[in-house]
């Protein structure tokens, strides 16, 4: 395997709406680039970047992979990430160590939920994008919407460079509008096509196009606005370093067509990454020095070698896999090197250059490419590799925080100590699921993205680690809060024989405002409460409010002020302040109102119009407040906000409403009060379940 050096380099994240063909798309860049001698389908489990056996079983990417092609001298780094809603946090990985993204939309829906999301996430990090129009070869694929959608949604600045020809099942091929060049395919899959002059049926739409891609960079460029404004046109190569440098900086969005299964287009897709997309040369990375201020690394391998290490892959055999991008200097297999974020030392053993599974060990790996080690003992994902004298570290990937948690049990008793050693990998694997006891019930509690990011752990769980665990009704993170203010009293007091005990407090209670979680104040003034015994009155309030008062819920958004009490110079010790602060706590629930919170939901519902109707009644009847209503093209967005109690039979609804047409995404909004007669329900499903929990210690 040959060494790249950066600037012959292009990491290229892989994205968008689950189904629309990123991993199909990924592999026909391998075939066609001669990276692999066969053209893995999707749909026979024979791609390089779905090897895992549960992406196979169900044909879906759940984890992001790595894979290269060689294509005009230049390396292609291809990030193939997950695009559906619970799997979005390796998207998110991806996007965060490239240096541009393929945002491919399906031509016959266009965008879709995760597409949106997809496309957010480049923006919050400035990523120049392709957007790949893919899946044109099927029946109502569509251009013409599909720029509707792409333009209204995503960003005026998407632009075809191409124009298909043909049409559904008659897609032969493109136009390149910066050439002029006609690209006609063979329908075998061979990626064999020839090169000609524009269809003479073509010309009209192709000089419309080309001038509003002129226009575009033109708009984005004041030395080519003037040329194009005494000339009325551009030169190619003025075009093409415009349209490089408006790509690059993420000002204009090049749109190509392909057919990722048919194998149209994707040659010229290649040549439009090398062409328009930046090395990491062009985009130096972000990091921080040793003050904290933030600084960036060019990808420069005279500088210190610096690594990030965006993911981590828990193999029970092979130990962890650690994959890297190398920001600057060179990585050495064999070396010792530095865990900056652990302050660590890590030894390298054999240096990893990955092709989905395929791993081929090489000596070094430079500034500006992507690699993998095996077996690091600390490393974790986030953290930065590097020299110990080099002050430089990079910021982490924004991770989603899990929304839903599942109980689960194993099945034969004695596997929870296993249970716990497999979920700490998994754990270092997938950021976004967390594993924990309920402190309350004991439960084994599972936290994730949705159900299906639950069912797939738990599926890992078993195959790798060989644990198996039943599933137990998700639970909602339910809160207690209070609506009144008052004013209480505790005193606890016990005098038997010897050394008695006491402890005295008053306290004031008042709501706080929604997110503020608890406060605690210390207004006791001419020591009515000695010094040292105040912390204890604190603790045993936060005993008490995280053991709720209702139905066993964490209280929060209140302030506690203890500002009064009373003391015994001999009785008095921590513990009898201690309970006399739960006891003036449960005083205070007597008259403040208490009340239970529930998670809401931000929702959005992508369908085609006709079931719009439907599904706005059924969020509803799901005690969902509809919060916009827009139409894209043949789909309507619904925006709502929906109790999270509400949408854990979602997915299911959804799919057997639109015939499997319609998406969603949905995420964390806020805490909102539950209506009265739902509330009784859940203090009596409390009190059941108490009963049959452990009692627990005071
Ligand atoms: N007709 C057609 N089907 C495609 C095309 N690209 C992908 N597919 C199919 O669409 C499905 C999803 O593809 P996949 O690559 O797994 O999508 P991903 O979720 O974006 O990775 C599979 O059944 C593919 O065979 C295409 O260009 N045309
Ligand atoms: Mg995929």
């Amino acid at each position: 395997m040959k060494v790249y050096d950066a600037g012959t380099i292009r990491n290229v994240a892989v994205v968008g709406h689950s189904g629309s063909g990123k991993t199909q798309l990924t592999s026909a860049i391998l075939s066609d680039s001669g990276m692999v001698n066969r053209f893995g389908k999707v749909d026979d489990g024979t791609t390089v970047t779905d090897f895992d056996e549960e992406e196979v079983a169900r044909k879906h990417t759940l984890s992001a992979s790595l894979a290269h092609a060689e294509w005009n001298k230049q390396k292609i780094n291809l990030i193939d990430a997950p695009g559906m809603g619970n799997f979005l946090a390796d998207m998110r990985a991806a996007l965060h160590v490239a240096d541009a993204a393929l945002v491919v939309v399906d031509a016959v829906s266009g965008v879709m939920v995760q597409t949106e999301k997809a496309w957010e996430a480049a923006s919050e990090l400035s990523l120049p994008r392709l957007v790949v129009l893919n899946r044109l070869d099927r029946e109502r694929a569509s251009l013409e919407r599909s720029m509707t959608s792409l333009r209204e949604t995503l960003n005026r600045a998407v632009v075809p460079i191409q124009l298909p020809i043909g049409e559904e099942k008659n897609f032969r091929g493109v136009v390149d509008l910066v050439t002029r060049k006609a690209y006609t395919f063979q329908t075998d899959e061979s990626g064999k096509f020839s090169e000609g002059a524009v269809p003479a049926d073509m010309t009209a739409a192709v000089d419309a196009a080309r001038e509003a891609l002129i226009e575009m960079v033109a708009e984005n460029d004041e030395k080519l606005m003037e040329k194009f404004f005494e000339a009325g046109t551009l030169t190619d190569e003025e075009l093409i370093a415009g349209l490089r440098g408006a790509t690059g900086a993420a000002k204009v969005f090049p749109l190509v067509c392909t057919s990722a299964t048919v194998n149209i287009g994707v040659q010229q897709l290649l040549d439009a990454i090398v062409a328009y997309l930046p090395s990491p040369v062009d985009r130096p990375y972000p990091g921080v020095d040793k003050s904290g201020a933030e600084t960036i690394r060019e990808a420069d391998e005279k500088k210190p070698a610096a690594a990030f290490v965006w993911k981590t892959i828990a193999d029970p055999f092979a130990g962890r896999i650690t994959m890297f991008r190398v920001v600057s200097g060179t990585l050495k297999a064999d070396s010792n090197c530095h865990n900056k974020t652990r302050d660590s030392g890590e030894r390298f053993g054999h240096l990893l250059l990955l092709q989905g599974k395929t791993q081929t060990s090489v000596p070094e790996i430079k500034a500006g490419d992507l690699g993998a080690v095996a077996k690091l003992k600390d490393t974790l994902t986030s953290d930065t590799l590097g020299d110990k004298s080099d002050p430089i570290a990079f910021p982490a990937v924004k991770f989603p925080e899990p929304v839903l948690a599942y109980a689960i049990e194993p099945k034969s008793r004695g596997d929870e100590d296993k249970i716990s050693t497999a979920m700490r990998r998994l754990e270092e694997e997938d950021p976004s699921i967390r594993y924990s006891r309920d402190p309350q019930t004991k439960e084994l509690l599972l936290y994730g993205q949705g159900q299906l990011h639950i069912e797939v752990t738990v599926a890992k769980l078993k195959r790798r680690f060989g644990v198996d665990v039943i599933l137990k009704p998700p639970r909602i993170p339910y809160r207690e809060t209070i609506k009144a203010a008052t004013e209480a009293h505790g005193r606890h007091k016990k005098q038997t024989g010897g050394h008695g005990q006491f402890g005295d407090c008053k306290i004031k209670v008042e709501p706080l405002a929604r997110g503020s979680d608890f406060e605690f104040v210390d207004d006791i003034f001419g020591g009515s409460i000695p010094r040292q015994f105040v912390p204890a009155v604190e603790k045993g309030i936060q005993d008490a409010r995280t053991r709720g008062y209702l139905a066993g819920y964490p209280m929060v958004d209140f302030r506690v002020t203890v500002f009064d009490g009373s003391y015994h110079d001999v009785d008095s010790n921590e513990l009898s302040f201690k309970l006399a602060g739960s006891l003036a706590f449960k005083d205070a629930m007597t008259r403040a109102r208490p009340t239970i919170l529930e998670p809401i939901m931000n929702v959005e519902v992508y369908a085609p119009s006709d079931f719009a109707g439907d599904l706005m009644g059924d969020l509803n009847g799901r005690r969902g407040r509809i919060a916009g209503m827009d139409t894209r093209g043949p789909m309507t967005v619904i925006k709502a906000q929906v109790p999270m109690a509400e949408m854990l039979t979602y997915e299911q609804h959804l799919t057997s409403a639109t015939g499997g047409r319609g998406s969603y995404h949905m995420e964390y909004s806020h805490y909102d009060e539950v209506p009265a007669h739902q509330q009784t329900k859940i203090i009596a499903a409390a009190k059941a379940e108490r009963a049959g929990a452990e009692v627990e210690e005071v």
